[in-house]
């Protein structure tokens, strides 16, 4: 007989495949439950990697699975194809980024095929298609409609290596760039923003449906991004200023124990108010924020560096007890956050506290958290240099003296509001998200720019606005965008009158293209609008989400808040885009991370040829708890592939032996089989892949048992078990499955054989009695399995109640098992 021949199946159903196209949902029109099931889109950066195996073998699980149970599953592809790779690749080796962009989609499109990822191949998209970001111009002219797609002038991270602007989001915690690595700085610039600050409390609060639904650790990811406190605006007055200056506090409480005020340096206020400074203190703050502009947001924020700062000469007044504050310039205050300035309170605040003892400011105790004035000697933050940040009783503060910290917050804003000097308030961590790209590889911003400088949108009729070609262009960064080289296609006429306007040269974030591409998958060929509404009320919300933890902050807020702007358009009847989320871990190598750099990469196409699709994919499944990193080198494609062979020669058997079967077949056998069948969906929804191949193996391992054992493998009871194998595995191992399917008479596919249900009466568990006897006499009983280890019947002997009462206090001589059916235990007498 022939062996199992992976290359074989592979060739032979690949074939069948792409004339079956099994997979497509476009024009089906059918009656069965729907489910949505998403894969996050690659970006095509070359062939496939490991990271893909494993994203495209969990998630076709989840919608191989669906398929079984009846669903009409829609699992679609598509490339998230503009970006700066295309583009860096294109300027290092003088391509055309477009062309390169789509040879690797190619290429990747081959290898998914091959990894038999169960795609729908007929809705295929990719976002650097005019007939794709045609609709990101829609969306964002719709968004500028309503003001929330506005320019502002702001100090904007900038990655001086690939020379762009980054969004927050995209600078790491240790302050580069995650796009280049390059340490980020600091750059003044007019950009284009979408307002998703308008809508940081719906992006929180609607975290709690989704609380079970997704990895817990990711809704924390997003809350703490999101970031909202409750606190206070208090209004002070400087002196020789008309204008007030508001600030933000979590602790009105403390107001009385400010004896500082503190100013961003980068800030405006900050520029007004050593206006007409003495030179000496103009220069000494001219060269401060020159070296503050050095630094990143994340360093300014780092709790452990030393403070620095510039006295400003001017003089802030407490609204409550008019007592007369220096202001000061420092690195610690943020520009962008609250009102960027502070009231500083350093008997309770650690930054403040240090400053204070850096700049010999005076530090007042106001929340005292001691019983007696002996206890407070001894933690006063003047001595200890650690701030009092925690609960306690309010003192040396006029009106809320006596009051314990959280009745002293509501009261001093009531008296806030009640004088007029403050009101309660709430900020968010969440800055607008900085959409403007000076880029080519991208989407147009569709916006002209009139004489005056007016900002005109491009009207729907003439979207899109498309790139225009790159020969002649020179994409070399240099702080403006490329686009600005094309004359002829900045040029152009202001749509209202007629009159000469520009192009907006800027390209928008690709995280925009992303934020709403699995609306577009549902009506992928559209040339009218975005998305279908009626395919959107028929699919819609995505049911699974499948993709990396990398993109847990990112793509998940922007692709929540571009759900939400188009709910509030009227557009989709939903507010969050994906119902429940798998996020699977890495595939690493000896406890690393892969890389170029690193030179330790497993090559996708290398362990595809090696091993086979479908002992990959196993791998991939087998490993562990999709949450959990996979290190390939412990790992063992060659077992998968030895366990395959094991489950396709049961088919191979059952096939080749047609002989008679004895009536009712090997029940054990039956037991295993519809065992497998009641645990498999539980273990599938529950995402415990792995336990399900375990599964599986010993199912095989089973069969193989009975069919050697003389039933041989005409035993019924071996048919049904080679089917539901064929079934269960069709998940994981699709070619072996097809394969053994077919062997076992059946037309294909496997895919939708579904999955049978489990006979009750086959999962009722057979038992025993068991007999406890102490000296001679029975003392217990219990109802035990027929297979019970001696040792754990042992166990049931001596804990139970008769057995016990029987010893008493008396010595043990002996101890006789008989599993399953007697324990006889002896006593010294
Ligand atoms: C006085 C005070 C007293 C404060 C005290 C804290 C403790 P979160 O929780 O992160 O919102 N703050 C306000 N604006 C700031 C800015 N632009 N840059 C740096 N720090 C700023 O923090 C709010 C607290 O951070 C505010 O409350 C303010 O200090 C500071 F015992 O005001 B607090």
């Amino acid at each position: 007989a022939r062996g199992y021949d992976f290359t074989r199946i592979q060739e032979k159903w690949l074939a069948i495949w792409d004339e079956l196209k099994p997979f497509s949902t476009l024009g089906v029109d059918d009656e069965r439950p729907r489910k949505y099931v998403l894969d996050m889109f690659p970006y095509p950066s070359g062939d496939l990697h490991m990271g893909h195996a494993e994203v495209y073998a969990l998630g076709d699980v989840l919608a191989r699975y669906w398929r079984q149970r009846g669903y009409n599953v829609l699992h679609p592809i598509g490339w998230d194809s503009f970006g700066l790779p295309a583009e860096n690749a294109a300027i290092k080796r003088g391509a055309n980024p477009r062309d390169w962009t789509y040879a690797n989609i190619e290429q990747q499109k081959a290898s998914m095929r091959k990894y038999a990822a169960s795609f729908d191949w007929d809705r295929v998209l990719h976002t650097s298609d005019p007939a794709y970001y045609k609709w990101n111009q829609w969306i964002f002219l719709r968004m500028f409609e309503k003001g929330l797609a506005y320019r502002k002038d702001s100090w904007v991270n900038w990655d001086p290596v690939d020379q762009t602007v980054l969004a927050n989001e995209q600078v790491l915690a240790d302050g580069t760039s995650e796009r280049s690595g390059a340490v980020v700085v600091k750059k003044k610039l007019t950009q284009w923003y979408f307002k998703i600050t308008d809508y940081a409390d719906r992006l929180l609060d609607d975290l709690d449906q989704l609380e079970g639904k997704w990895p817990h650790k990711v809704l924390q990811m997003q809350r703490n991004w999101i970031g909202r406190s409750m606190g206070a605006d208090v209004d002070f007055e400087i002196e020789g200023r008309d204008e007030k200056v508001p600030v933000f506090t979590t602790r009105p409480d403390t107001l009385y124990g400010a004896t500082f005020m503190v100013v961003a340096p980068d800030s405006d206020l900050a520029a007004e108010l050593v206006e007409g400074a003495a030179p000496e203190v103009q220069q000494a703050f001219a060269d401060y924020l020159t070296q503050v502009q050095k630094s990143s947001e994340i360093e300014r924020q780092d709790a452990a560096r030393p403070k620095t700062g510039v006295f400003l000469g001017r003089y802030a007044v407490n609204p409550l007890n008019g007592e007369r504050l220096p202001v000061w310039a420092a690195d610690y205050v943020l520009a962008d956050y609250g009102h960027g300035a502070i009231m500083a309170v350093p008997a309770h605040d650690q930054r403040d506290l240090e400053f204070a003892r850096a700049f010999d400011l005076p530090v007042r105790l106001v929340v005292d958290p001691t019983a007696n004035a002996e206890e407070l000697a001894e933690v006063h933050p003047q001595s200890t240099g650690v701030a009092l940040v925690g609960d306690g009783r309010l003192v040396n503060s006029g009106p809320l003296d006596g009051l314990p910290k959280e009745q002293a917050i509501a009261r001093a804003i009531e008296i806030l509001e009640e004088r007029g000097t403050g009101r309660a308030a709430k900020n968010f961590r969440l800055r607008d998200w900085l959409i403007s790209r000076q880029r080519y590889w991208g989407t147009p911003i569709p916006i002209v720019h009139g004489e005056n400088g007016e900002l005109i949108p491009v009207p729907d009729e003439q979207l899109p606005v498309t790139l225009p070609p790159t020969e002649g262009l020179d994409l070399q960064p240099k702080g403006s965008s490329p686009l600005g080289g094309a004359t002829d296609w900045v040029n152009t006429t202001n749509p209202v009158d007629g009159s000469p306007a520009k192009r907006d040269p800027d390209t928008m974030d690709t995280f925009v293209d992303s934020s709403w591409y699995f609306l577009r998958f549902l009506s992928p060929n559209d040339p009218d609008q975005p998305f279908d509404p009626a395919e959107v009320a028929k699919w819609a919300p995505v049911d699974q989400y499948v993709g990396g933890v990398e993109h847990a902050i990112l793509h998940l807020l922007y692709a929540r808040f571009i759900t939400k702007v188009l709910f509030d358009l009227g557009l989709v009847p939903f507010e969050e885009p994906f119902k429940e989320l798998l996020n699977q871990g890495m595939v690493i190598l000896d406890g690393a991370k892969m890389s170029k750099s690193k030179g330790n990469i497993v090559f996708f196409s290398e362990e595809v040829d090696k091993h086979g699709v479908d002992a990959v994919r196993v791998t991939m499944a087998f490993a562990g708890p999709p949450e959990d990193d996979i290190d390939w080198a412990e790992v063992s494609p060659t077992g998968s592939s030895k366990f395959l062979a094991r489950a396709w020669r049961v088919a191979n058997d059952v096939a080749s032996e047609p002989g008679t079967a004895p009536a009712g077949g090997d029940t054990g056998l039956r037991r295993a089989t519809h065992h497998l069948l009641a645990d498999f969906p539980g273990l599938i929804e529950s995402f415990k892949f792995n336990v399900a191949v375990a599964r599986i193996m010993e199912l095989v391992n089973a069969t193989r048992k009975t069919i050697d054992s003389g039933a041989g493998a005409a035993d019924p009871a071996v048919r049904e078990a080679a089917e539901v194998i064929a079934i269960s595995l069709s998940l994981f191992a699709p070619y072996t499955a097809e394969e053994m399917w077919e062997m076992l008479g059946h037309a294909p596919s496997v895919a939708f054989a579904g999955l049978p249900d489990a006979e009750p009466s086959l999962l009722v568990e057979e038992t025993v009695t068991a007999v406890f006897q102490v000296d001679g006499k029975v003392r217990g009983k219990a109802e035990v399995s027929p297979d019970i280890a001696p040792g754990a019947l042992e166990a049931l002997a001596r804990e139970a109640s008769g057995v016990v009462r029987a010893i008493g206090d008396r010595e043990i001589a002996n101890v006789i098992v008989r599993a399953p059916r007697v324990v006889n235990i002896a006593t010294k007498r």
